[in-house]
């Protein structure tokens, strides 16, 4: 029996890798998107993976980071398909072990996630019981090249001595040389069609099941009205100008930061909030508790650490809520529970000071977003919205618990990744209008961008040429000092190439420093500076 060639044992290792990630997505339609392997296994990964490397995926691959790294991970673990493939054609058992081991990595993966069941071990172990077959059938199997020959390796007994005596070939005819070109397609095609059907039902199960979702019941919600509306946005704090940011932020426009490569589905009607760890009083409460509670609305401008300076991590949008103040109140934190770690169904956590969610400042448990229950990706049914704080230290989304402990004794999610425990938002400024490279035409040219020092607020924008003397942009005016607020400035621009710089000074009398600082731990410092050339 000839040995499978080292390129079609690879082939087969490779088909099976494919076989096992594609055909547990339908198994995930039952038991829940992140129960999948591929994205079970792409979850340790984002949890796992160093934050240079992180970063540097968020830079190279912007908002499709996470398609990014479910590719790259199907790609690695096809690679080590192909080496198992390899394996196998010596000795099987070595490449079923193998399939064995990674089919135990998505089981595991599947099930040391948060909220995760004995269910969800179920697409790794279907998915790797079919894969294991596909390398059984290809290397050992029915699917193996040359098996037609080694089928009928030796004429009959009858016709064998016929033969040897030169009288006869007794009508058997050997047909090797057909055969082996037969088994060779047949193994070609069986290749072919296992990688397609399990492309398509993989592409397939992964997109029912993460449909599989919560869009109808956040259809059905009806947000009670404000008790405390938010104030009246003031004429002119939209300068309306093209290319600038608008003064609130569509949903469908905000940026969207978090961990989570599916998006977490919660059930509102299940949804429970539990308030907890070093208080008197645990309190639970249900979504029709919490939505049966007196709400407040509030403009807040959100923002993330890892934007860059001119970055546009940043978003502002009218919140609906409870104010987190009054729940801690009736929870009663004891002396020392200095931090309030939001968790979110996915496990992912933050830490808050407590001090700052009891200051009086309109820190919300958000159920709107812009006058719509708010959107999945953004945390539906709920999630924190803090005033001055970045988002990783603040702004849970899809939260489920708040847990009173110390920050000595608790480490949010991205602090062991090298991110600052505290994370009060840095006074920045950012030029939308010009473009850097654009080449506005000579004469008065509006230059125009938004700046924000959440909680602060911004007392001063200043612009210069070329380096020359600051001037002072105008404000347009804002909600409060939880927003950011646009400016703008008419520059009398001459032809040839300039440098525009923004600097912004916050009403505690701090101006931006010129330093660059870059976004980890807590935040980028630096002038935005945009380069054009006037024609
Ligand atoms: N559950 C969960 N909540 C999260 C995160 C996350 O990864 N998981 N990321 C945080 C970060 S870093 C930011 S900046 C904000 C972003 O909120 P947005 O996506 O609604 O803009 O959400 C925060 N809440
Ligand atoms: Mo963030």
């Amino acid at each position: 029996m000839s040995t499978l060639s080292r390129r079609r044992a690879a082939l087969a290792g490779v088909v099976a890798a494919v076989v096992a990630l594609g055909t547990a997505e339908p198994v995930a339609v039952l038991t829940g998107p992140r129960s999948a392997p591929l994205v079970a296994v792409g979850g340790l990964v984002v949890d796992g993976v160093p934050e240079p490397l992180k970063q540097f995926a968020i830079d190279v691959f912007g908002a499709y980071d996470k398609i990014a790294l479910l590719v790259g991970t199907a790609l690695l673990l096809a690679a080590f398909g192909a080496l198992l493939g390899l394996a196998a054609a010596r000795r099987l058992v070595v490449g079923l072990a193998g399939i064995a081991a990674f089919t135990m990595l998505g089981v595991a993966a599947a099930l040391t996630r948060a909220g995760a069941d004995a269910f969800d071990a179920l697409p790794s172990l279907v998915g790797g019981g079919l894969g294991a077959l596909t390398l059984w059938a290809f290397v050992a199997g029915p699917l193996r090249p040359g098996r037609g020959v080694a089928a009928q390796p030796t004429p009959p007994p009858a016709v064998a001595a016929l033969a040897r005596e030169g009288e006869t070939s007794g009508g058997w005819e050997p047909v090797r040389h057909d055969d082996d070109a037969e088994s060779r397609r047949r193994f070609l095609r069986g290749a072919g069609l296992l990688t397609g059907a399990a492309t398509v039902a993989g592409l397939g199960g992964h997109w029912l099941a993460g449909r599989r979702g919560v869009s109808a019941a956040r259809e059905a919600v009806t947000l009670p009205a404000p008790a405390t509306p938010a104030p009246q946005v003031p004429a002119g704090a939209d300068l309306s100008l093209p290319r600038l940011a608008p003064y609130v932020t569509p949903n469908r426009e905000f940026y969207r930061i978090d961990t989570a490569l599916v998006v977490p589905q919660v059930d509102p009607a299940t949804w429970r909030l539990r308030i907890h760890g070093r208080v008197r009083n645990p309190i639970e409460l249900s979504f029709d508790d919490l939505l049966a509670r007196p709400m407040v609305e509030r403009y807040v401008t959100l923002a993330c650490v890892s934007n860059e300076v001119g970055g546009d991590l940043i978003g502002n949008a009218r919140w609906l809520g409870v104010p987190i103040k009054e729940l801690l109140d009736e929870a009663g934190p004891v002396d020392g529970a200095d931090q309030v770690v939001g968790r979110a169904v996915d496990g992912w956590t933050c830490g808050t000071p407590t001090s700052v969610l009891r200051d009086g400042r309109d820190a919300l448990l958000a159920v709107g977003m812009n006058g719509e229950p708010l959107p999945i990706q953004h945390g539906f049914p709920v999630r924190m919205v803090v005033p001055g704080l970045y988002g990783y230290v603040s702004a849970c989304k899809w939260l489920t618990e708040l847990e009173l402990t110390s920050f000595a004794d608790f480490d949010a999610y991205w602090v062991p990744r090298g991110w600052s425990a505290q994370g009060p938002v840095k006074t920045q400024s950012r030029i939308d209008t010009p473009r850097p490279r654009s080449r506005p035409a000579a004469g008065t040219v509006t230059v125009a961008g938004v700046a924000w020092a959440q909680h602060r607020g911004i007392a001063r924008v200043e612009v210069r040429v070329d380096g020359g003397a600051w001037q002072e942009a105008t404000l347009a005016p804002a909600v409060s000092a939880d927003t950011w607020v646009q400016w703008s400035w008419r520059w009398d621009a001459t032809p040839g190439e300039h440098t525009l710089e923004v600097r912004a000074t916050d009403t505690t009398g701090e101006t931006q420093t010129e330093q660059r600082a870059p976004v980890a731990p807590d935040g980028a410092t630096g002038w935005h500076t945009v380069r054009v050339t006037v024609a």
